[in-house]
């Protein structure tokens, strides 16, 4: 058996089945590339879900890391510790808000977003109790709590997790005019991803955003920016709503924020927004833990050092150019911003599964979204010389077909 057969057998056994990974049992990684525990090499187009934009093992980070390990990990918020004011600000001025509340997990500032966002409601705009709404997109992907999965619009999320948090009113993606129809008096935001990532790359139309602030600001509604999967690089521009200059009143950073190596996410806003939290509101035993932040002040530094939102432009722009121009009668469409790239394939070629099974065989590693699109999100150090030594393969790949009949025989 080989080593990864070993491993495949003994996770089905132990662990819990709730993924349903693709048969690759990595043990190293090295900016883009990664390698199998039989010590295959592949190509990472995936990035963990854009966690990884700095690449793997950064050195940089690496050394943050180790230097950090051996100081001091863990203060917990009853006392101070040397590194979370350092990040807080680099991250603050990075972002250009006033504040930020660090937490762990994407969800974990997801749901910070939340209190925030409903305790201003009914501290500063005077809505009656337990009455406050955030209205949300449809197709929205913000992590798995009973809260966040409350407003999913997917079935699976949410089914035998009930009871369900209530206080949450749904509305096509990139829809200005269904925002505003949807706030009442008592709705203290709107809740939404800039570019969906889960829903299947979803771009909104241009100069939605700009709409969604004009609207905002008319309403006093405030627009909280989940760019856990689009900022920090990912789209070509350090934050995606910086593509259209639209601010929004908050932000919520995670994934790439300490580039993979530790999990550190954060909410970021002014002070109109973050003064409604009092001690004790609210905190985490790990949020702004010394040893996440000091990796994450040299993950931000890499990003802004290295270029890396700049690289993903124009990599992005170049590799989209290259992955439209493969003969194929299997796609729909290509579509994304900088390095966050979906191909869409057509239902009568079988599912994006095949092809990511396919793909990693040839050695480059892709994970499907829903049932048809196929995600390519590399890490942003990338090189050009590494994508073009993917892009036959891809279009390889692209030309097949897995009709349904074929797929069952797969
Ligand atoms: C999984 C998806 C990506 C996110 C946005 C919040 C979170 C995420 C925009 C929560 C997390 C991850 C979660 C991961 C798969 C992955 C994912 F396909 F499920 F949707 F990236 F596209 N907001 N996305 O994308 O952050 O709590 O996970 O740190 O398996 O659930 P988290």
């Amino acid at each position: 058996m080989s080593r990864s057969a070993q491993y495949l057998t003994e996770v089905a056994k132990y662990g819990a089945n709730n993924y349903k990974p693709l048969p690759v049992v990595l043990e190293r990684g090295e900016g883009a590339w990664v390698w199998d525990v039989d010590g295959k090499k592949y190509l990472d187009c995936l990035s963990a879900y854009s966690a990884v934009n700095q690449g793997h093992c950064h050195p940089a980070i690496v050394k943050a890391a180790q230097e950090q390990a051996g100081r001091m990990t863990l203060t917990s918020r009853a006392f101070h510790n040397d590194q979370m004011g350092p990040f807080l600000h680099q991250l603050c001025d990075l972002a250009g808000f006033a504040k930020a509340l660090p937490m762990n997990s994407g969800a974990e500032a997801v749901e910070t977003a939340i209190k925030a966002v409903r305790k201003w409601g009914y501290k500063v705009k005077g809505i009656p109790a337990n009455k406050a709404e955030i209205i949300v997109s449809a197709g929205n992907f913000h992590g798995r709590t009973t809260t966040i999965i409350s407003f999913s619009t997917e079935e699976q999320y949410k089914d035998g997790f009930g009871p369900l948090t209530p206080g949450f009113k749904i509305i096509p993606f990139g829809d200005a005019d269904a925002l505003e129809k949807a706030i009442t008096p008592n709705t203290c935001a709107f809740l939404t991803e800039p570019l969906q990532g889960e829903a299947g790359v979803i771009v909104a139309p241009v100069g939605w955003l700009k709409k969604v602030r004009d609207i905002c600001t008319r309403h006093n509604v405030l627009w909280v920016d989940d760019e856990i999967q689009t900022g920090l690089g990912r789209t070509g521009k350090m934050f995606a709503w910086q593509w259209e200059g639209a601010r929004p009143d908050a932000v919520i950073v995670g994934k790439a924020v300490a580039g993979g190596m530790y999990p550190v996410s954060a909410f970021l806003a002014d002070e109109n927004v973050m003064g409604v939290f009092k001690p004790g509101d609210h905190g985490s035993t790990f949020g702004g833990n010394p040893f996440g932040a000091a990796i994450g002040r040299v993950a931000l530094k890499v990003l802004v050092d290295e270029k890396l939102a700049d690289r993903a432009q124009e990599l992005g722009t170049w590799f989209m150019d290259e992955l439209r121009k493969i003969k194929t009668s299997s796609v729909v469409e290509v579509r994304g911003k900088g390095l966050l790239i979906g191909v869409e394939i057509k239902v009568e070629a079988g599912s994006a599964r095949p092809y990511c099974e396919a793909l990693a065989e040839r050695g480059i590693l892709c994970k499907e979204t829903h049932d048809q699109v196929v995600r390519f999100a590399p890490p942003l150090t990338v090189s050009k010389a590494d994508l073009q030594w993917a892009l036959p393969k891809i279009a390889e790949v692209l030309a097949m077909s897995f009709a349904p009949a074929m797929a069952a025989a797969h």
